[in-house]
């Protein structure tokens, strides 16, 4: 590892490792759950590291965040109540926010050094988590899900990845969690990992999904500081109507320019559902 780069070795992506020069250490401190530290980085701008684990980049945060609010949202024929589970940073709740339909939104973060620090450092992002129509939870999304049923149209899981507090994130039960926790035609999106290096661990998420939604879809976007560039998506619908594929609300260039989204729109929606072969045939099986 070179002197004043950072590097994102882990064990989940054993062989590889994505490395950012480091310009500043802006914070570094040990919470109850994770190592939190944010970086200003050359390329990338401002990095938010949980236990040595890249979160969001300044540069390249739109990309997650708009792909993972819209894909369920612009599924859904009418979000009025969202749930986000994780995402502490705000990146998610600031997107959401800007869907029109959307009335309400709940989040819980595990972590509140997380919400702290995004809210000091990342204020482009933090500010979703000010925003009038979000209400903030600090608490462990699997066992909030258990004091909650049919309140929700769409849960969003922005989670980190399975190990540490959001392991439980990603089993068959929380996928049931989250069931009991919809409204009828409701909708869930979770972050699924890349099946470029975790292709075994996206098909189990995927087979859990399917396992308690009659209507499931795993879809992709581009992140360029996510291990390998890609990141997927897993989601899952209530009503056998739900098609993934075609996104129900389609919003004008005009909107998307005055929503100031620079990831989504509904091609990209249609696309992030065109996989290469070797993932199709792997989450056929599942
Ligand atoms: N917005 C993109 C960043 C994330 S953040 C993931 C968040 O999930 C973190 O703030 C973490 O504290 C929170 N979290 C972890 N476990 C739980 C839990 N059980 N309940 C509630 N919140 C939790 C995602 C990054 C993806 C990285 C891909 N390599």
């Amino acid at each position: 590892i070179k002197p004043g780069w950072f590097s994102e070795v882990d064990d989940l992506w054993p062989g590889v490792s994505l490395s950012l020069e480091v310009v500043k250490i802006l914070h570094r401190e040990r919470s109850e759950y994770q190592d939190v530290m944010v970086i200003d980085t050359r390329s990338y701008g401002r990095t938010l590291i949980l236990d040595g684990i890249i979160q969001c980049t300044e540069r390249d945060e739109f990309a997650y965040q708009e792909m993972i609010a819209f894909l369920p949202l612009c599924s859904h024929p009418n979000p009025k109540t969202v749930l986000i589970v994780g995402g502490g940073d705000g990146g998610v709740a600031r997107e959401v926010a800007k869907h029109p339909q959307v009335e309400q939104i709940t989040q819980v973060e595990i972590d509140p050094k997380v919400l702290e620090v995004s809210k000091t450092y990342l204020p482009h992002m933090g500010i979703g988590l000010q925003h009038p129509k979000v209400t903030l939870n600090v608490g462990d999304g699997f066992q909030f899900l258990k004091q909650h049923q049919g309140e929700f149209d769409v849960i969003i899981t922005d989670s980190s990845d399975p190990i540490g507090p959001a392991k439980c994130l990603f089993q068959e039960s929380y996928f049931s969690l989250m069931k009991t926790a919809l409204k009828p035609g409701g909708i869930v999106c979770s972050q699924a990992g890349t099946a470029w290096l975790n292709l075994n661990h996206v098909k189990d998420t995927v087979q859990h999904c399917k396992a308690i939604f009659p209507v499931t879809a795993y879809g992709v976007a581009s992140v360029p500081t996510y291990p390998t560039g890609q990141i997927g998506f897993v989601l899952g619908g209530l009503s056998p109507e739900t098609n993934f594929k075609q996104a129900q609300k389609v919003f004008t260039e005009r909107e998307l320019d005055q929503m100031n989204m620079k990831y989504y729109n509904s091609e990209v929606h249609q696309a992030a559902f065109v996989l290469p072969r070797f993932i199709t045939k792997t989450l056929n099986d599942a």
